[in-house]
């Protein structure tokens, strides 16, 4: 039998039980905060920006499953336990953001910041586009997300590039920059940017005034990864230049975003509510009963939290 401690604040757990029983019927599902006592036995956690210091009153915590693929939430808290924590990386994470971004990539692509804008003003002026195997695509992080990502834009034509820690293979058409020394010619080679990197150190405020600068006249911004890779100052100073035509951001430095922030009504800003992907419960709950299944053959999971690197 398998104990499952979840956590969720703000929304229901019927479904997550539901769902979770339909993979194995013997789940003993508890929904926080009846997680009952640490001497009932091994059990695995299952959170969401979870209650600082809950975690370490829970001994008997195995192991600690995200409920998305960021683990900043968890991270925040220095009590948590030092066991294997398991970022989400299932199927459905994976399609809707590449949904999204496919969404986001065109709308850039196709200039609708600038159309919404002109309809605001019941201006009737054609602009055109080039064709998308002229447009550059940039991912910033070629992990479960951005892989997925270049998956579905690279049948639409456009020429994608990724930027991540380590070198990559040359299974795809994916043109691969590696490491700090790269950055700035992946940035200069790159129309659409998107941010889909984990919160660490290295890329809290990466993409600051001299970084947005090496971006080509013109480019666009999408960022879905964390709101604390932008500099908002910068992105502001270069947006209202022309510098930039347009940024989509769906996570922000702090969430949710303030009522009377600039970015809101900046005219060339697409706000969404740190919506890109949300982890389903269909898919997530198989791919959890996989990896505890994996532990308790004696393997390792898959998409394992690296302590080191901090993704
Ligand atoms: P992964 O851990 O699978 O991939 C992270 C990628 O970022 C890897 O390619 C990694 O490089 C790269 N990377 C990390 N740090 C650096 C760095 N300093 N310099 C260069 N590259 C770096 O994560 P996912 O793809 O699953 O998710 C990415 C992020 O997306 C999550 O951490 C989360 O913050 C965010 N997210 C947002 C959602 C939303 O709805 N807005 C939903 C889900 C996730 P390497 O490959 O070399 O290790
Ligand atoms: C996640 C997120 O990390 O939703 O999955 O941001």
């Amino acid at each position: 039998m398998t104990r499952i401690l979840f956590y969720l604040d703000g929304y229901p757990h019927d479904l997550w039980r539901k769902t979770l029983q339909q993979v194995d019927p013997s789940i003993d599902f508890r929904s926080y905060p009846d997680w009952g006592s640490p001497d009932d036995g091994p059990a695995y956690a299952f959170v969401w920006e979870p209650k600082p210091g809950l975690l370490a009153e829970y001994p008997n915590i195995q192991a600690i499953f995200s409920l998305g693929a960021g683990v900043d939430h968890i991270l925040a808290d220095p009590s948590v336990p030092n066991v294997p924590i398991i970022r989400m990386g299932d199927d459905g994470l994976k399609e809707g953001m590449a949904e999204y971004m496919l969404m986001n990539v065109l709308l850039h692509h196709r200039q609708m910041p600038l159309f919404l804008a002109q309809q605001r003003n019941a201006l009737w002026r054609r602009a055109f586009s080039k064709p998308a195997s002229d447009v550059r695509v940039g991912i910033m992080g070629y992990g479960v997300l951005g892989k997925a990502v270049a998956e579905t834009l690279t049948p639409m034509g456009y020429k994608i590039a990724a930027w991540s820690n380590s070198p990559k293979g040359s299974g795809d058409t994916t043109e691969h920059f590696t490491g700090p020394s790269a950055l700035k010619s992946f940035l200069s080679h790159t129309d659409i940017l998107i941010g889909l990197l984990p919160e660490t150190e290295a890329t809290k405020g990466l993409l600051d005034d001299q970084h947005l600068a090496l971006l080509p006249k013109g480019a666009a911004i999408i960022n879905a990864g964390r709101g604390s890779l932008i500099d908002l100052d910068a992105l502001r100073k270069h947006l209202d230049s022309g510098h930039l035509t347009g940024a989509t951001l769906d996570v922000v430095p702090e969430e949710p975003l303030g009522t009377e922030h600039w970015l809101w009504h900046h005219a060339s800003v697409i706000i969404t509510p740190h919506i890109a992907a949300i982890t389903r419960a269909d898919t997530a709950a198989l791919y959890v009963m996989q990896n505890i299944k994996q532990m308790e053959a004696g393997r390792s999971p898959e998409n394992m939290l690296d302590k080191n690197r901090g993704y």
